[in-house]
């Protein structure tokens, strides 16, 4: 499995996202720097709210297989820039976060995922808190 790379607002769900995935406990921290480990990449939410960091996101992105494009189902803003996956020279993945919250609202967070341009039309529907999706990323991202 290649690496991926986490993308998205603070508090979009990115670290709880790896944990979900690598099945580890769900308490983690606020992000403060970019972290790597074997099969993720994790990125403090401020990366990508902040234009100044963007080309470090692009440089780290030639390390990874795919970026992943979170967007909160809770969320009614939109951090991205306009057409930002096409800059990216990997793979692009869409995922909505946090369906499980009684707030969640999974259309209008597609719809205001579709600013970030993703490559093809490749939109996962999760929650770290209850397990829905994962399984289906997990093998999305395991896929050569
Ligand atoms: N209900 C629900 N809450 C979630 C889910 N995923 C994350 N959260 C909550 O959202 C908050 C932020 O989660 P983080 O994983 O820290 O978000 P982040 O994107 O890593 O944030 P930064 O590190 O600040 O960029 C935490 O309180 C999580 O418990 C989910 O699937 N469902
Ligand atoms: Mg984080």
């Amino acid at each position: 499995m290649g690496r991926a790379m986490m993308v998205g607002a603070v508090g979009a769900g990115k670290s709880t996202l790896i944990a979900a995935l690598k099945g580890d406990s769900l308490n983690v921290r606020k992000t403060q720097a970019m972290e790597f480990d074997s099969y993720t990449v994790d990125t403090p939410g401020e990366y990508i709210e902040n234009p100044r960091f963007y080309r470090a996101l692009m440089a780290t992105a030639l390390q990874v297989k795919d970026v992943l494009f979170l967007q909160d189902a809770t969320s009614e803003r939109c951090i991205y820039p306009p057409g930002i996956a096409q800059s990216f020279p990997c793979s692009t993945i869409g995922v909505i976060t946090k369906i499980d919250h009684p707030e969640a609202n999974i259309e209008k967070a597609k719809q205001l995922l579709k600013t970030v341009a993703l490559k093809s039309n490749d939109v996962y529907v999760v929650s770290a808190i209850n397990g829905q999706g994962i399984k289906e990323l997990k093998e999305r991202l395991a896929r050569e």
